[in-house]
């Protein structure tokens, strides 16, 4: 696919348009208003082939928006994570925090009314939340799947991502041909991924050389998110 290629998303009135992937492209910094000024919402299905993938641009006004990621930046306990590569243990480039569980921080009422908003949505019960700290472009996470829970299978995972926009990568764990998608998340957007979408497909943020205010992500997941990391505490 290159970025001529029309690709199908359907909106909230159930139309589906074509969009090359240069229009999916689009970028909109975080303290830029003018999207939220027209006050438009917007649906997108991707009809990513084996997988489901919905986004809802503007779920969260953009008074809430800078009220939760201020809310978050200032009051949550973040934490650094390090990996260990080979002989070398290598901090993650962001900044975590993981909430509900038996291993997690208890709910905050921030997190609790985030989660409410997403699950009237999309109708999906969530049990825990990651929140990933990017404190600027030199910020990122690599290529990935999401860990399989510890009871075996995949379920949906609800993201939500506030202040500056970064770009969500998307490609085909096996089919090289296949749907790859650069799609920018905006301050207060929502995106959905079926529960086959680790399965079938890989997910990055890259870093970006741009000048990149600080962006936090949130994914509502179900059931097991513990992984073999060691954490130190952010400086
Ligand atoms: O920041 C994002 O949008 C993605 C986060 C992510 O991939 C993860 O938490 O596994």
């Amino acid at each position: 696919m290159n970025k001529y290629t029309l690709f199908p998303v359907t909106d909230q009135t159930g139309i589906t348009n074509f969009l090359s992937i240069s229009y999916l492209y689009r970028m909109t910094l975080f303290d830029e208003t003018a999207l939220f000024d027209e006050g438009k919402k917007r649906f997108t299905d991707f009809h990513l082939p084996d997988a489901d993938l919905r986004l809802w641009e503007q779920f969260f006004s953009k008074d809430a928006s800078d009220h939760y990621y201020k809310t978050l930046k200032d009051h949550t306990p973040w934490q650094q994570r390090v990996r260990k590569m080979y002989d070398r243990v290598l901090p993650d480039p962001r900044l975590t925090a993981f909430y509900g569980g038996q291993k997690g921080l208890p709910w905050t009422p921030a997190l609790l009314e985030i989660k409410e908003k997403v699950e009237a949505e999309c109708g999906i019960v969530f049990d825990r939340v990651l929140l990933n700290y990017y404190r600027d472009g030199n910020d990122a996470v690599s290529w990935h799947s999401d860990t399989l829970p510890s009871d075996g299978r995949h379920h949906e995972i609800g993201s939500v991502s506030f202040g500056e926009t970064r770009l969500f990568k998307v490609r085909h764990k096996t089919d090289k041909q296949g749907a790859r998608l650069d799609i920018p998340l905006t301050h207060g957007s929502f995106l959905l991924m079926g529960a086959s979408m680790q399965d079938h497909y890989e997910h990055h943020v890259p870093k970006t050389t741009r000048e990149a205010a600080g962006r936090i992500n949130l994914t509502f997941r179900i059931a097991d998110l513990s992984k073999p990391v060691y954490l130190i505490k952010a400086g």
